[in-house]
């Protein structure tokens, strides 16, 4: 995931804000995943509707929206203010948690334990640089720029960079972007890639060296620029355009940016689209509606769920309208999976 979403402007930000603070509090401090995951869904509903919200019992209306949230928005509307809020924010341990887990590669467990072990700054941690692992140090050293959204323009140099040179490399190679910038965002948080090749299927077993080039490539014209990790199927990693990347390019100065890659066989590639295309929370949506058609979903397949609760054999798909007609679900375009 990556870590800054895109802020909200909608009639109703105050309150979508501060439930976004209230769900990251939750994630990061508490490992409350399932509050974060609720405090997360309301703000969505409530981004969503378009009047001013006038009181807790409008929004409870909103599905996500229970009698908790309805209160502290009755709060919040009165006074302007929320109180746990005041109080998480003076909370020096729930400040210096939350500061940590925006590094990448930062989990709430490990923020804990570095501020178990007595850091309390982001100066702590550079000044004891051998506490963290390689993908933090690399998460730290590019901290300002990792919290910056890509806007769109430059996502689509990105987009020409990467797929030019990986098709190049090899015809048999697609490469296609996901994540937000696949559902129209305005801005993204980081580069979704999927990678396909066309004689890669899932029954071929591993293969060393299919991502491995591609990684090679892109290290080649100095557009990777750090590895965070490198397995057969999945690259975590750093790129930055520069000048020679993009054509009629400017002197403009690029940020570095993170950038996964995830080589999928080609059975599978449609199931990873959707999945990786999210938002995650649409994923989650229509994951609860596959079980309720009798489907499981994930990443890689879709397959019926016996009555056993055994899921059965992988279904054929060829495109992600397919997945959506075995669920009886209306297709939707990526700009409209938003939750
Ligand atoms: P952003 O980067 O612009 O902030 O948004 P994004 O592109 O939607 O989010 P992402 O964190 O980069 O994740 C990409 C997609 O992966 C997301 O849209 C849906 C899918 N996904 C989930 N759950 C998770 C998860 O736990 N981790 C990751 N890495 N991806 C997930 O549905
Ligand atoms: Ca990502
Ligand atoms: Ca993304």
């Amino acid at each position: 995931m990556s870590k800054r979403k895109a802020p909200g402007e909608n009639a109703n930000s105050g309150i979508c804000d501060f439930l976004i603070e209230l769900s990251d509090y939750e994630k990061n401090v508490n490992r409350a995943i399932h509050k974060s995951t609720a405090y997360r869904k309301a703000a969505s509903a409530i981004a969503k509707y378009d009047k001013k919200i006038t009181s807790g019992k409008e929004a409870k209306q909103l599905e996500g929206v229970g009698v908790k949230i309805a209160a502290k928005i009755d709060e919040f509307l009165s006074t302007g203010k929320l109180a746990k809020l005041e109080k998480v924010r003076h909370d020096e341990t729930s400040l210096v948690i939350n500061l940590f887990t925006r590094v990448t590669g930062i989990g709430p467990v490990a923020a804990r334990k570095l501020y178990d072990d007595g850091f309390r700054t982001l100066d702590d941690l550079r000044k004891n640089i051998n506490k963290l692992t390689h993908h933090q140090q690399i998460g730290l050293k590019h901290f300002d720029d990792f919290e910056k959204r890509i806007p769109r323009d430059e996502m689509e140099k990105l987009e020409k960079v990467v797929v030019e040179n990986i098709t190049s490399l090899d015809s048999a190679y697609t490469a296609k972007i996901c994540g937000s910038y696949r559902r129209g965002a305005k801005s993204s948080g980081d580069i979704d890639v999927l990678l396909t090749y066309a004689s890669h299927g899932s029954t071929d077993g591993k293969n060393k060296t299919l991502l491995q080039r591609v990684v090679g490539q892109l290290e080649k014209i100095s557009f990777v620029t750090d590895t965070l990790s490198l397995g057969d199927t999945k690259f975590m990693g750093v790129c930055r355009l520069s000048k020679s990347l993009v054509k009629n390019g400017t002197d403009e100065k690029y940020s570095f940016r993170r950038i996964d890659i995830r080589l999928i066989p080609h059975d599978q590639y449609h199931c990873a689209l959707l999945y990786f295309t999210g938002s995650d929370l649409f994923n989650k949506r229509m994951r609860t509606h596959a079980l309720e058609q009798g489907f499981t979903i994930n990443e890689y397949s879709i397959r019926p769920q016996g009555s056993t609760g055994v899921a059965g054999e992988a279904l054929s798909v060829s495109s992600e309208k397919d997945i959506f007609e075995y669920i009886d679900m209306k297709y939707l375009e990526p700009c409209d999976r938003m939750e």
